[in-house]
């Protein structure tokens, strides 16, 4: 069933000012910032066995639990994000550092090839009997793809040799034969690793088991309950088998529920494999899936999951703004599951959810200087939120690192006879099409601009199809080929806009994406939206931050229907952006003094607004911030 082929990120240079920026940051600072973190927080020395059983560095909440309990899976994660970084960068320093991460795996992994340094160190006979809680499979998925990621950057193997025997080990536990155990992850990560397992190695025993696992999810008798009775005193904190997706075989799944990473990860898997085993019963649950969370559970930042207990859904349009959870893992577990949905069905909804996701929720949780993260990502504070350096949960910050690293990676597909653009940003970039060399130049400004510059260089002339995503909120979008205008409205099919001819080296094309302001308002049914609108303009959301409307109280900002709002480019914010300005209106509280209730309404008084992009927010101390914007 896969139609499309998603370039590898190394074949993608960015080149643009944007997203070069945000690759430096991550080279230079996020990922060496991070090990250090690793270092000071005892998740490095707990790989380290076997040595005097420690204290616990992460004491267990009044639920017993403790997030030490996956660090394993933090370590995988840096060395993925670190591996993605040498592609880009060779640097002996962090591959001695990777080395000897590897060299203390493969001291603590059993002759069996059990690898849990959890288990290993602190209750070893108890291992494979909680997978409802304990992350056994999760944390072997993340050191999984650590290991695929940094064999492909280095193509040293040993890394990804003590994973295999863990995998091997894995897989003579669990299955359907006798003597095994039918069980699958509570927490979603191994399948989609055990597939980039295969894709690399050829080996389907790995894709098999990947898709064991998604099938046997919510089988009856229900796994983790027959898991629980065996185990004295069990407490499900979480309660419901929606919070980990077990409710119900996965093809009969048709809402979105649960924890948001849980559900992205597995959707991710599901789409992989309806592409490699042409399963269109879980192509057909994807797309389900998809219409349900994307029409009544998802915030215009592309962020998902609004509720900090179940870190995950609630009920439809339930989408609160000030305490809004929207995982920074969550969106970028989404971007990989439109990633795959674009491998089987080129749509522009998947690609136009992946770039909203990604220039907005997943881009807001790191920082400017590349050392600090946002975990939850609101669309309203009082400035209580701020960034944090670490956390005793740090699944965000390497999620955040590992995708930007490999951001390249999302730009582009290719198929037996066409070049497919999703996103655009200026970069370089070569791919085999039809048999020939192609080298593709596009020079852009985007997302601050929508002109877009592209050559195409293929080695020979050759005749194939270029495939322009047409993002949704792009009206009126005008295409020319070497100066020729092609008509666009009426040949956009699925969101892309299709120019086959016979390319011959220096052949270019100029494409305008219009980026108006736009003024969004949410589904009467979002509460919390009501009366409000946000601004947009291409794919970034726009926020009003207290640092730049000093004089203003954000909380009683009200903009008038019929104000102007201004693109403005503003090169002494943020090393150059481009800003929304406008004439708007703010709530007078003065002559309310000494008076709760009143006959007549407030009054106003004029003011000068500026929004800045959602995903620049807190980089500047504390300050409130707004997305949605009372409205009058
Ligand atoms: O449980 C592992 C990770 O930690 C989850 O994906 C996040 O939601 C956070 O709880
Ligand atoms: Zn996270």
């Amino acid at each position: 069933m896969r139609k499309y082929t998603p370039a590898n990120f190394t074949d993608v240079r960015l080149t643009g000012a944007f997203w070069r920026e945000r690759l430096d940051t991550v080279l230079a600072h996020t990922v060496p910032s991070q090990y250090r973190q690793l270092e000071a927080h005892d998740i490095l020395s707990s790989l380290k066995l076997p040595k005097p059983v420690p204290e616990l560095t992460i004491p267990r909440n009044a639920h017993n639990f403790t997030t030490q309990i996956f660090w394993d899976s933090d370590v995988g994660k840096w060395i993925e994000a670190a591996s993605y970084a040498l592609h880009h960068r060779r640097d002996a320093g962090i591959e001695a550092k990777i080395d000897a991460i590897v060299n203390d795996l493969e001291k603590a992994q059993l002759p069996d090839g059990y690898l849990n340094c959890w288990y290993i160190e602190r209750e070893p006979e108890n291992r494979w009997t909680n997978l409802r809680d304990n992350h056994e499979l999760y944390n072997a998925g993340h050191l999984l793809e650590g290991a695929v990621a940094y064999f492909r950057a280095t193509g040293r193997r040993k890394f990804l040799d003590v994973m295999e025997r863990y995998v091997d080990h894995i897989a003579a536990t669990f299955g359907t034969g006798p003597g095994q155990k039918r069980g699958y992850p509570g927490h979603q990560e191994i399948e989609l690793a055990l597939i980039k397992l295969y894709q690399l190695t050829g080996d389907s025993k790995r894709l098999d088991l990947a898709a064991y696992f998604i099938n046997e999810r919510g089988q009856s008798p229900h796994y983790f309950t027959e898991e629980a009775r065996r185990r004295e005193g069990d407490r499900f904190l979480q309660g419901t088998q929606e919070y980990n997706q077990s409710h119900k075989p996965v093809r009969e799944q048709d809402k979105v529920v649960g924890h948001a990473v849980r559900a992205f990860y597995m959707y991710t898997a599901m789409a992989d494999l309806a592409a490699e085993l042409d399963d269109a019963a879980l192509k057909h649950a994807c797309e389900t899936l998809w219409k349900d969370v994307t029409e009544t559970r998802m915030y215009i930042t592309g962020g998902f999951g609004p509720s900090a207990s179940n870190e995950g859904f609630t009920k439809d349009y339930d989408l609160p703004n000030a305490t809004a959870y929207a995982e920074t893992c969550a969106s970028v577990a989404m971007v990989f599951w439109a990633q795959r949905m674009l491998n089987i069905d080129l749509e522009g909804k998947y690609a136009d959810m992946l770039e909203q996701a990604l220039y907005n929720n997943c881009m807001a949780g790191l920082s400017r200087d590349g050392e600090h993260y946002f975990y939850d990502n609101p669309l309203e504070s009082d400035g209580s939120h701020q960034r944090w350096e670490w956390h005793p949960c740090p699944c965000c910050t390497m999620n955040v690192a590992r995708f930007i690293a490999s951001v390249s990676g999302y730009f582009y597909s290719t198929s037996a006879d066409a070049l497919i653009v999703h996103l655009y940003g200026g970069t370089e970039a070569r791919f085999e099409i039809a048999g020939t060399a192609v080298k593709l130049k596009e020079t852009s400004n985007y997302p601050w601009s929508g002109n877009i510059d592209i050559r195409i260089d293929p080695s020979k002339a050759t005749e194939f199809s270029l495939k322009l995503r047409i993002p949704a909120w792009a009206k009126d979008a005008k295409v020319a080929v070497n100066g020729q205008r092609l008509p666009v409205n009426g040949n956009v099919q699925r969101g892309y806009l299709d120019i086959r001819r016979v390319w011959s080296r220096g052949d270019r094309v100029e494409l305008d994406l219009p980026m108006p302001i736009e003024r969004i308002y949410a589904h009467p049914e979002v509460r919390d939206d009501f009366g409000k609108t946000a601004l947009m303009r291409g794919p970034l959301v726009y926020c009003i931050e207290q640092a730049d409307n000093t004089d203003t109280s954000i909380p009683l900002v009200v903009l008038p229907r019929n104000a102007m709002l201004s693109p403005v480019e503003r090169p002494d914010l943020f090393d150059g952006i481009v800003a929304i300005e406008a004439k708007a209106q703010q709530i007078k509280t003065r002559d309310w003094a000494g008076v709760l209730y009143r006959n007549t309404p407030s009054a106003t008084a004029d003011i000068a607004l500026v929004a800045i992009p959602y995903f620049l927010w807190a980089n500047r101390g504390p300050n409130a911030m707004r997305v949605w914007i009372d409205e009058m």
